[in-house]
């Protein structure tokens, strides 16, 4: 079994750092630029923060930076404060607590992981519904967090140490926390919680960058519908993915620091699917996207695709990440569900996370800050131990090579025991596309590149014939001898010769 670790903070110098940045830049970019409508947003945006929200969220941060409540007592403590204040009663913090004292480190930490993730969510509701009685409306939302265990999935987390509900706190908090309006509280939590969006807020423990390698490729599977191809736009930079269904294959290359990430996106569809593994070998690593909130039959089906392709010769044991996909639907199956259903769990080698790929359906509007993380830990897993993947690879490669070659070789020797069955009329075949002896000679002489049949070798002449003349077996013993592409096996008309002598053999009637 395993958990839904949904990471609080990101690491602070990362490969994936670049792609953030990257990110950040062509936002700037477009922020610069606002057009009328979204003037008129912004405008509006700000009245309703000045006059509505401010007053009523200043006071409250306030009070819970003086209160401190334990980080599982904050939705209680807030809906107890907002139920009072819908009912015209502001109530005051603690007197005692209100001595003077300095913000302290403490503070910050406090603010950054307990009370953001959770007033992060309740501003990004109220910037999105704009409710008139904001009090009111923010007694229903916490409410709504108590009744459907949402406060779960905010990301709050206990402080590491939690700081003790200080005996005097300092006006300086007090007057700092009331004097931010809430639109700075926003933009604060924002940035504090990217948990769920891009900026990462420092991490006090620096995470030692791994090298990367020159280049990884990664495969984007999954049943179509599932979120590869958005996930792939939403990462690097597209607010509002509109992708259309992947027909076949589409690589995708993401630029990091040093490194080239390549996405091999594959459609897929129930057409597009069998073409997945000639790719398989290719994959120094797997991300593999589940719709978690599809329906019973297209879950179950996903599910055992899921589990037939990772069981896979080539794919088993590689890097895999497993996204739980649509995670905001209230239909979405969780982790657990998922992992229990595929028999999976986390491992050295394998990460199953919930995510919602598309940047419109999170809390904050941004990327998944979940998308971010498990993409950094599948990169990472794969840099730790490239050698030995790279090695793997390689062999995979030469393996699938050998098996497509030794099936396209047995392929070709059926058509070529059919057509000869064609050209004698046996093996429950009717003859067929037969030529004369004369105009045979013709045909294969040009189609080993000469102008005439006079030009033909007798050993070309000798094969034409024990082929019976057929059209199929010419242009494949033509094919065998002039290989259109320099990379082909060249035959020789002997090796021709013995080629067809061992088909002939194994047909009755001969
Ligand atoms: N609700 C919700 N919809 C999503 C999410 N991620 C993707 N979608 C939508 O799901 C649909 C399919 O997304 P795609 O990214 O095209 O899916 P795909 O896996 O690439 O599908 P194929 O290319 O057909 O294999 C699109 O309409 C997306 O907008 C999500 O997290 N939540
Ligand atoms: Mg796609």
């Amino acid at each position: 079994m395993t958990s839904d670790v949904r990471p609080t903070t990101a690491p602070s110098s990362s490969h994936v750092d670049t792609l953030r940045t990257l990110r950040k830049q062509r936002r700037m970019e477009r922020m610069q630029t606002p057009s009328a409508s979204q003037k008129k947003v912004v405008e509006s945006t700000h009245v309703y923060l000045t006059t509505r929200v401010d007053p009523v969220m200043s006071k409250v941060i306030t009070y819970m930076l003086i209160e401190q409540p334990k980080p599982e007592n904050i939705i209680s403590v807030l809906l107890k404060y907002f139920t009072e204040l819908a009912a015209g009663v502001t109530l005051e913090p603690n007197s005692a607590a209100k001595q003077n004292r300095k913000t302290n480190s403490a503070d910050r930490l406090y603010m950054a992981k307990a009370m953001s993730p959770v007033f992060t969510k309740l501003m990004n509701l109220l910037l999105a519904l704009r409710p008139s009685n904001v009090p009111e409306y923010l007694v229903g939302a916490c409410q709504g967090f108590v009744d459907n265990d949402e406060f779960k999935n905010l990301g709050v987390v206990a402080v590491a140490k939690p700081p003790t509900v200080p005996e005097t706190v300092a006006p300086a908090v007090a007057a700092e926390a009331s004097a931010t309006p809430a639109a700075q509280v926003t933009a604060d939590a924002t940035a504090i919680t990217t948990t769920t969006s891009v900026e990462a807020a420092p991490s006090p423990e620096k995470k030692k960058k791994v090298a990367y390698p020159k280049k990884m490729v990664i495969l984007m599977l999954g049943l179509d519908g599932a979120g590869k191809s958005t996930m792939l736009a939403a990462v690097q930079g597209d607010p509002e993915p509109k992708c259309k269904p992947t027909v076949g294959f589409v690589p995708n290359t993401l630029r990091l620091e040093n490194s080239q990430v390549q996405f091999y996106d594959l459609g897929g569809g129930d057409n597009i699917r069998d073409i997945w593994d000639s790719y398989y070998g290719d994959g120094h690593a797997i991300v593999y996207v589940i719709d978690a909130a599809a329906d019973d039959m297209k879950f179950g089906n996903s599910i055992k695709v899921a589990k037939e392709t990772l069981g896979h010769e080539y794919i088993s044991k590689k890097p895999t990440l497993i996204f739980c996909n649509k995670s905001e639907s209230k239909a979405a199956r969780t982790v657990e569900e998922v992992a229990e259903e595929l028999g999976m769990s986390n491992d050295a080698t394998t990460k199953i996370v919930s995510s919602t790929m598309h940047p419109k359906m999170t809390p904050t509007g941004e990327v998944d800050g979940r998308i971010d993380e498990a993409l950094e830990w599948l990169f990472d897993t794969v840099a730790v131990d490239f050698d030995s993947i790279k090695e793997r690879v390689k062999k995979d490669i030469e393996t699938q090579k050998a098996k497509e070659a030794k099936e396209k070789a047995e392929k070709d020797r059926r058509v070529m025991k059919k057509s000869i069955c064609k050209a004698f009329g046996v093996g429950g075949e009717e003859k067929e596309d037969v030529f004369s002896e004369e105009d045979g000679f013709e045909f294969l002489a040009q189609e080993i590149g000469f102008m005439k049949a006079e030009e033909l070798e007798e050993e070309g002449r000798v094969i034409a014939g024990m082929v019976g003349y057929q059209k199929l077996a010419l242009m494949m013993c033509g094919g065998m001898f002039a290989p259109i592409s320099s990379k082909k096996k060249k035959y020789t008309w002997k090796e021709i010769k013995e080629y067809v002598e061992g088909i002939k053999g194994e047909i009755e009637g001969l």
